[in-house]
Order: C-alpha cells, then structure tokens, then sequence
C-alpha cells in the first residue's frame, strides 16, 4: 500500500518523505494492462535522466592537476557574475560525488548526463595528458553502473582550457582539432563502460553569448565576420569530435550532439502556419542545427551574413554532418511563435504579449508546445530517428519553508504541461527516446551565480546540504509510473 497522504503531512518534511514512499512502494508498478494505459503514459523503455555540467558542480579547481578555464578567468573578473560568484567551490561534487549519485538513485533515474571537464584531462588543451584528471570520471562512472545508472557524459559545456584561449580560443581554426584528439583520448579509456557520448553542448550559447554578447566567458562582443567563423569552429569541432570517438572508442559507440535548437512554434496548429514554423525553424538554425543535419550553409543564411560570412571549405561541411546515432537538444523556451504569409521567406514573427508568463529568469518564457515541436520539427525537416531532450527544466524562486522543504509549485507545473506536450509527441510517434531533467540540484548558474535555482534539489551553498524540493517527489512518480503525473 501506498503511504497515505494527508493534507496536514504533507505540511512538513514528513509529508515530502511520505510522497517519496508512494513512489518506492505501490506506486512504483507502471501501469501496465491496456485498460489502464491513458493519454498520459510514455513508451516502455524511456530513458528518464537528470543532467549537470563540470563547472557548474564541481569545485576543486585547483585539485589533481585540473588546468584552468576561460570560466575560471571570467567569473574571477570582478562585474561578470551576479553577486561575483566563482565555480571555486560550487556544490563541491568532485568530493561529494558518491552522495549525489545516492540522490539520483532515490530519484529512479535511468540515465545521468554529466560533462567532463576538459581542463581536468589536458590542462594545457593539448599535449601531455592528466591522468588524475580522467580519473575522476572514470570513478564516478563506476559509482553510477553500481548504481545502476547509465553514465552519458557531454565532452564540452563550456569551460575551455584558458591555454587554448590565449592562442584565439573558438576563433582559431586549431581548436576544432584538439577537441577532437581530447575527444577521442577521452572516449577511448572511457567505451569500456560509457556507451553514449554527447559532443558539444549548445554550440548556439557559448558562441552567442560568449563571444557576440560578451556576457559569457570568455566575455568577447566580436564583429559578425569573427563570430560567425567561430560558429564555424564549433560545429566543425562537433563533427570532428563525432569522427574521432568512433576511430578511437570501442565499436558500437554512440555519438551526438546536445544542441540548444531555436524552436519555432505555430501560433495556431493549422498546416500552413504549420508549415511556416518548420522553414523557420530550418533557417534560424542555420549556423547550428541545420548545417550539421545537412552539411550545408542555407542560401537565406549566406545571403544575410554577405562578405561575413564564414570561410569554408566543401570538405568541413561533410565532416560536420557527419551522421550521428542521435540528436539531443536542449529544450528551454518557444523561441518564436510564427505565422504563415505569401511570399518569401514564407513566415513572419508573431510578437510575444506583454504579460506572456515567464519564470525566474527573463529569458525563461513558459510554452510548453515547444516540448512537443522540438522534436517534431528534428524528426519532420531533418529525419532524425532517435531524439534525446537532453535538458529541460526552470528556475524559480524556491524559498525554503519553516521546515526546510521548497514547495516549488511553479516548477512542477512548469514540468508537468512541458512532459505533457513530450508525451504527446512520443504518442504521435515521434522518436523521442530520453529526457534529462536540468538539474539534479541547484548549481552555478553562469552569469547569475548561485541567485537562480534549477535544481530538483536545493543546496544550501554555505553547508553544501541537498535537500529534495517538492518538484523530485513529483519527477520520482514520473519516473516510477512512466506518465505524467
Ligand atoms: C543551458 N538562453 O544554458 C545550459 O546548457 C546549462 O548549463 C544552463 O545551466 C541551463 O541551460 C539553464 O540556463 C542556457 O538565454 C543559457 O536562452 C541561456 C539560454 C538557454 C540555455
């Protein structure tokens, strides 16, 4: 029998533990009879995950020969980061790793996307190797197995060794070539017991805000001509990446990308304006998606971009489409929302409203449709067969109750109408075969420190303390059950 909840338990801490009991007994069973299978039940097998990123956890910068990032740089730059928060520390995981695996474990999740920090393998970039650093990871990825979670690491998210940034950083033609021999070093000790492998994570952030907004490391606001050959890097360093984890990795080792596409939704679900939102899609991703899915430059791209666009040979452009076994995306907002109109380019944007719902961050606006676009426009415009969501989640403000618990109400609805529109694209036979909740805790979220919250457990950053939010009693029942619930 489930543990019975009652409104009064579920005003204290007991009332959290007494919803983690539901999950771990009676409630565990899937529903498994046809009789009881509804609209809400995802696919038999899903992989349910939960995904973090080295810098934003791991602390112990300066331990066991780590070299350092363009992060490390630019959060100790005083005015880059809210409140002038640094990743020295953050959640302190490269010491607390086995306890945070014991989160993901009460949680049932099947799958753990984490990042490796480059840094950490080859502190100089490239060169001599350091073998504590890929250590650590192969530990951690023992501790999951133990656990019985499928470790899936990202090879980059971000934190680029700062030796490489002094010698031009993405702008060099160099570093798509010493990701990929760091790439390939890496999977190659790691095939024995990793079976996926994401390349690069949002190519479209790092290089947006990194380098032509300047407000992530390494803090540069470059003319277009510069950024969109490094754009040209990134995506060429994920195809030579793709390359060489197969030439190195054991065969039967799968690869792909974690991109942060543009999702442009329908305003209304009419097949014209249907049809809008797939050529949209297809050529605001131009820089990204769609030149790995095509191994093309759109001519709407090249037309724009002019005497900037980037220097490119044919050759490049088929290795960065290079095929991939799967194509993960972050998926976050509706970018745009778009209508059909005659003539070229054949769609319009339609403006967000004023009051358009939004979480915690300004960014951050609510529209779970894009749960369910994303992955359709992958599988409609390009083909894909077999799609990760590889981060979805929000911030909030979490507010800790007089008994220590965050009842983040907000996030569970946010996540409850996003995984309803995943589960309708799955219904709709979309390929759609993981989902990676950001995060398993709160974490250093960039440009604004440790102020926004994603976690589905909030950490007390002065005592390193995790403590389950309301919103991982409600992803544990979606885990156990397979359904939104
Ligand atoms: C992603 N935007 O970043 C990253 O992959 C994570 O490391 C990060 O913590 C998470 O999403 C939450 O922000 C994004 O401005 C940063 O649209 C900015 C945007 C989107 C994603």
């Amino acid at each position: 029998m489930a543990a019975r909840i009652t409104r009064r338990s579920l005003g204290t801490v007991a009332g959290l533990a007494a919803l983690g009991a539901a999950a771990g007994t009676a409630g565990a069973q899937p529903d498994s009879t046809s009789r009881d299978r509804t609209a809400r039940d995802f696919p038999e097998g899903f992989l349910w995950g939960t995904a973090t990123s080295s810098y934003q956890i791991e602390g112990a910068v300066n331990e066991d020969g780590r070299g350092p990032s363009v992060w490390d740089s630019f959060s100790h730059t005083p005015g880059k980061i809210r409140s002038n928060h640094t990743g020295d520390v953050a959640n302190d995981h490269y010491h607390r790793f086995k306890e945070d695996v014991q989160l993901m474990k009460a949680l049932g999740v099947r799958a753990y996307r984490f990042s490796i920090a480059w840094p950490r393998v080859f502190p100089q970039g490239t060169g001599a190797p350091n073998p504590k650093g890929l250590d650590f990871y192969s530990r951690l990825v023992d501790e999951l197995l133990a656990n019985g979670i499928e470790p899936i690491p990202t090879l980059y998210h971000w934190d680029l060794p700062q030796a490489l940034q002094d010698r031009g950083g993405w702008e060099s033609p160099d570093t798509p070539r010493a990701f990929a021999d760091y790439a390939g070093y890496t999977a190659a000790r790691l095939s024995d017991r990793v079976g996926r492998f994401f390349t690069l994570n949002e190519m479209a952030a790092f290089i947006e805000l990194g380098y032509a907004l300047g407000i992530h490391a390494p803090g540069l606001k470059l003319p277009p001509a510069r950024v969109n050959q490094a754009r040209h890097h990134a995506v060429l360093a994920h195809g030579l990446g793709v390359q060489a984890i197969r030439a190195a990795a054991r065969a039967g080792t799968r690869v792909g990308p974690a991109e942060n596409i543009s999702i442009c939704v329908p305003v209304i679900e009419t097949p014209e304006h249907i049809r809008a939102a797939e050529l949209a899609t297809r050529e605001t991703n131009a820089g990204y998606m769609t030149v790995m899915m095509e191994g093309l430059y759109t001519n709407g791209f090249l037309a724009a971009a002019g005497a900037d666009a980037p220097k490119f040979t044919a050759e490049e452009l088929a290795i960065i489409a290079s095929p991939v076994d799967f194509v993960g995306v972050n998926i976050y907002v509706p970018t745009r929302y778009v209508r059909a109109i005659d003539g070229p380019p054949g769609f319009a944007e339609v403006p967000f409203s004023r009051t358009h719902p939004k979480m915690e961050l300004d960014w951050l606006r609510v529209g779970p449709e894009a749960m369910y676009w994303g992955p359709r426009h992958l599988s409609r415009i390009w083909g894909a067969k077999e799609i990760h969501v590889t981060e979805n989640g929000c911030s909030a403000a979490d507010q800790p109750a007089p008994d220590g618990t965050v009842y983040d109400t907000d996030r569970v609805m946010y996540l409850r109408s996003y995984l309803t529109q995943l589960q309708r694209a799955t219904a709709e036979g979309v390929p759609v075969r993981g989902y990676f909740l950001w995060s398993l805790m709160d974490n250093f979220e960039w440009a604004e420190g440790y102020e926004s919250r994603f976690g589905l457990h909030h950490v007390d950053f002065a005592t390193q303390k995790r403590t389950p939010k309301l919103s991982a009693a409600f992803y544990r029942e979606v885990i156990a059950r397979n359904r939104v619930m």
